[in-house]
């Protein structure tokens, strides 16, 4: 079987897909062109962390089954993001941006180079990124710290940048 990669996804600018929601839903139906995308979250209206003075954004997680290279699916999502408008070297680091695409784990591969970390480095502390994954893939496990998603999910403090209302469903994968 191919390796399963979890992506996350976010946006919190409009893209010439339109909303936010628009352009997760559009890259999500790029990625089934290029592999199988085995399940989708739900989309999850969450409010912003580290840069805070920015609009809402929109994130969800797919798992998604490639014979790509590590680096060679990263290519493909640096393409995707920039399909939709996302121009990297004018980003305001943590920033709002018009499309998001993170390598979250890909099987358990622990790697790091100088353009990919593997898992992905902030992970297991933020919940818009370990809630829509949690939906799909509970038993993943994080290779480093042996953990499953499930399990860091319900280790975050219940308060704080990560609160639990922090994160809001907006849409089931039934109803988009
Ligand atoms: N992405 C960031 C910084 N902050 N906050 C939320 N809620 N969702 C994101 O996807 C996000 C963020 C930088 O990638
Ligand atoms: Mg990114
Ligand atoms: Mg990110």
């Amino acid at each position: 079987m191919s390796p399963l990669a979890a992506i996350g996804l976010g946006a919190n600018l409009p893209s010439p897909a339109g909303a936010p929601e628009q352009t997760i839903l559009a890259a999500i139906g790029d990625l089934a062109a290029v592999g199988k995308v085995v399940a989708r979250s739900s989309l999850y209206r969450t409010e912003p962390v580290d840069f805070t003075d920015q609009p809402a954004f929109v994130n969800a997680a797919v798992t998604f089954e490639t014979a790509l290279a590590p680096e060679a699916l990263l290519d493909v999502l640096l393409g995707v993001e920039r399909r939709y408008g996302r121009e990297r070297g004018s980003d305001i680091p943590k920033g709002p941006r018009a499309l998001d695409l993170d390598l979250l784990l890909m099987d358990d591969l622990v790697l790091s180079s100088p353009r990919l970390t593997l898992p992905h480095p902030s992970l297991a502390e933020r919940r818009f990124v370990l809630a829509p994954l949690a939906e799909i893939a509970r038993g993943l496990r994080h290779p480093v710290l042996n953990k499953t998603v499930a399990e860091l999910l319900a280790e975050l403090p219940a308060e704080g940048p990560n609160r639990i209302e922090s994160v809001r469903k907006i849409y089931s994968p039934q109803g988009l």
